[in-house]
């Protein structure tokens, strides 16, 4: 089993066409983990993390601009000073977040997009930009949804990553963009918090368990979800913008998936590292009709059979993962209360 993601690459080194990547949202959950595999995999200055936050507050010593990706201009400017040949658009409200103000969800989800794609399309960089479980609704066939299937998803954050699949083919037939993504479910992390999603739930847990050996969790004890470890998504960005253009028929919006369990499996699963570990159950109704309008399982075999992808971590080995990142994590910040 590989390590962090910043560990688990191999540096490529100078390749003959330097790659020079923008990050934009680096100082997500995402973002965080993918900007430290990008340095690692490529020269350290040819990644430029930027963020609609201060740098001051999250990038430490690395090369990184506070950049408001729904500023067409600031995008322009940034790409063109920078020299970017590749947009790694991360910037976007979650499923949770953007119930609260859809209107804001859909002008930054939607505006964000365009303006990398429209940038992209003037420069000739390439594209990478996340989609969601959130793509399906209801009436998707649950377990597993298909690649190819019925997506009518009922929230305003599946709404945006419908129409951001779309405008990514669009700028691509249109405009020669390569612009490549993956359908990511819940992913699950401890370097950076998650922020506004429904799967959030299994990445609060792990920090709740540790520093308080309990969590009240917002959904029902049975809502089975489809999630994925960072280092396995990391992973699947990499090798998905790597793979020879001639080996994908779908080149944007691939399913990908690692574990599906259900809030009550994962508080098991945490038992065995911490067998006094208690969880409560307090559903947040919205969050739950959200949790209960997504497929259990994405089918990831086109992602498997097009450029080779096949997850590593299952649960029992993410749940070690985490409580090893975890308890190294609450030591640095000086969390004298987490537990054994
Ligand atoms: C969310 O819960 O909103 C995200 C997602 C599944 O895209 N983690």
């Amino acid at each position: 089993m590989f390590g962090p993601p910043a560990r688990r690459f191999q540096r490529v080194g100078h390749l003959p066409h330097m790659k020079r990547i923008l990050i934009t949202g680096a100082a997500g959950q995402i973002g965080t983990e993918l900007s430290a595999a990008l340095r690692t995999r490529y020269e350290p200055e040819t990644v430029l993390a930027t963020d609609i936050r201060n740098p001051a507050e999250w990038a430490g010593a690395y090369h990184a601009e506070e950049l408001d990706s729904l500023d067409t201009r600031a995008v322009r400017g940034a790409v063109e000073r920078f020299g970017a040949t590749e947009i790694f658009h991360l910037a976007a409200v979650l499923s949770a977040a953007a119930e609260q103000d859809p209107a804001r969800a859909y002008r930054i989800n939607m505006g964000t997009l365009l303006n990398v794609l429209q940038v992209a399309a003037e420069t000739g960089c390439r594209v990478f930009t996340p989609s969601s479980i959130a793509v399906f609704g209801p009436e998707t066939p649950s377990d597993p949804a298909p690649q190819s299937t019925l997506q009518r998803p009922t929230t305003m954050y599946g709404v945006t990553k419908v129409a951001g699949e779309l405008l990514c083919d669009y700028y691509h037939t249109r405009f020669g963009v390569d612009a490549r993504g993956l359908r990511f479910p819940g992913l699950v992390s401890y370097t950076a918090p998650a922020g506004g999603g429904t799967t959030d739930y299994a990445v609060d847990i792990f920090r709740c368990a540790l520093t308080e050996g309990r969590y009240t969790c917002f959904l029902k004890p049975d809502t089975r979800m489809d999630m994925l470890y960072m280092p396995d998504a990391i992973r699947a960005i990499v090798e998905l913008m790597e793979a020879p253009s001639e080996a994908l028929v779908h080149r944007n919006a691939f399913n990908v998936t690692g574990m599906h369990f259900t809030p009550a499996e994962l508080a098991d699963a945490i038992r065995v590292h911490m067998p006094d570990f208690e969880i409560v159950y307090e559903p947040d109704p919205l969050r739950q009709a959200i949790a209960d309008s997504w497929p259990a399982r994405l089918d990831d075999s086109e992602a498997f059979e097009q450029w080779g992808w096949r997850a590593e971590y299952g649960l029992p080995d993410m749940v070690a993962d985490m409580f090893r990142g975890l308890r190294s994590q609450l030591a640095r910040e000086g969390s004298g209360s987490a537990r054994r």
